[in-house]
């Protein structure tokens, strides 16, 4: 027994004594001593967004316990109306950023018009934020990794945080200056870019910190593994057909087939391809001409990553980050991970397919 403490004490010692890992806190103000002209309100806004991830882990983190299943339609304790969990999600990632006073503008999944922040007179408050706040909700029944997604814009120059209006959110993914995400799943991490390489924390559940795990990630060019729903193939078009027909070739350059790998929640299934290289593809179908995925709080946060790490980001056609937004909540097609992969796959949508295919 005394030896199990021991090494217990040795691995905490570890994981997290004194200069071997950096808190995202540390890191963030680190890393804003690189701009010399930084006010620290997008350090601020990073930090809001981490307390919020806080909070909402823990709670998926009891969801089998709390009755927060579904729509419960009871009154809990408070008094207050039972929330579905991606509900409840939205709910405190904004109250952190309402509360933090950097952003004045928020899109989010859960809500259908944009929500106008009052920003407080100590603060800018000239920050825009688009979020998924629970992506693959309906995975969490069956404990199944779910994510947040999140987007982060500057307010347009001229535009004073008191008349944003939701127009202001609808730039190109190319403007974001920050996104990232955080993954839900057997730990807990958070990974964001905000243009100069892409960095993943881990929560270290015993001092609630997120902690540098992963400096600098990069994806690789070419991977083994696709992750699309499969049961939609008759609506696919016939050069997406053709494309999964050659990854499942026994072939060499590259090697084949690949394997597939689908969860269905897009943070589980884009974390696990980003770490081991693989094409993740929800496309526009002749059932859903606009794919399923949101472009503002989905595609463009995870193709600024993706980029950063090395990787590609289409609808199959166009690169996520020019596509210029119509609409908040507006859909797109989805090809993103390992660049070999996603310019193959846009190669079999514009039919250049090599003579051996098929
Ligand atoms: P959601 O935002 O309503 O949770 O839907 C998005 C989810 C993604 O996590 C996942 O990649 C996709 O829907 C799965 O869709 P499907 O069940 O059609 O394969
Ligand atoms: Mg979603």
């Amino acid at each position: 027994m005394e030896q199990v403490m021991e090494s217990e004490t040795v691995v905490r010692a570890k994981s997290f004594g004194p200069g071997r890992f950096q808190t995202l806190e540390q890191f963030i103000i680190a890393q804003q001593h690189r701009f010399p002209h930084a006010t620290g309100a997008f350090s601020r806004l990073l930090r809001d967004l981490s307390v919020a991830a806080k909070i909402v882990n823990r709670d998926i983190r009891r969801a089998g316990l709390l009755d927060v299943f579904g729509d419960t339609g009871e009154v809990n304790i408070q008094g207050e109306q039972q929330q579905k969990l991606d509900l409840a999600a939205h709910n405190e990632f904004v109250r952190a950023l309402q509360r933090g006073g950097e952003c004045c503008l928020i899109g989010s999944e859960e809500d259908e018009h944009g929500i106008i922040l009052e920003t407080h007179p100590e603060s800018e408050g000239k920050y825009i934020v688009l979020f998924d706040p629970l992506d693959g909700s309906s995975n969490i029944d069956v404990n199944v990794s779910v994510g947040t997604i999140f987007s982060i814009y500057h307010l347009p120059e001229g535009i004073e945080p008191r008349d944003v209006s939701v127009e202001a959110a609808l730039q190109p993914g190319v403007e974001q200056v920050g996104a990232g995400y955080v993954i839900y799943g057997s730990s807990t991490m958070l990974v964001y870019t905000t243009g100069d390489g892409v960095y993943g924390f881990t929560l270290e559940p015993s001092i609630g910190e997120f902690l540098l795990s992963h400096p600098r990630l990069q994806t690789p060019k070419q991977g083994k593994l696709y992750s699309i729903n499969e049961g939609n193939y008759v609506w696919f078009e016939e050069g997406l057909k053709r494309y999964i027909k050659w990854m499942q070739r026994n072939a060499d350059e590259p090697k084949r087939p690949f394997s597939t790998r689908y969860i269905g929640s897009f943070v589980a299934d884009f974390h696990r391809n980003l770490l081991k290289g693989g094409i993740f593809i929800y496309p526009a179908t002749a059932k859903n001409p606009s794919g399923k995925l949101r472009l503002m709080y989905e595609a463009n946060p995870m193709a600024f990553i993706i980029e950063q790490a090395g990787g590609r980001a289409s609808d199959g056609h166009t690169r996520i980050l020019e596509k210029q937004p119509q609409a908040l909540h507006e859909r797109t097609g989805l090809f993103i991970g390992s660049e070999a992969m996603v310019l193959r796959a846009e190669a079999f949508l514009r039919d250049e397919r090599p003579p051996d295919i098929l």
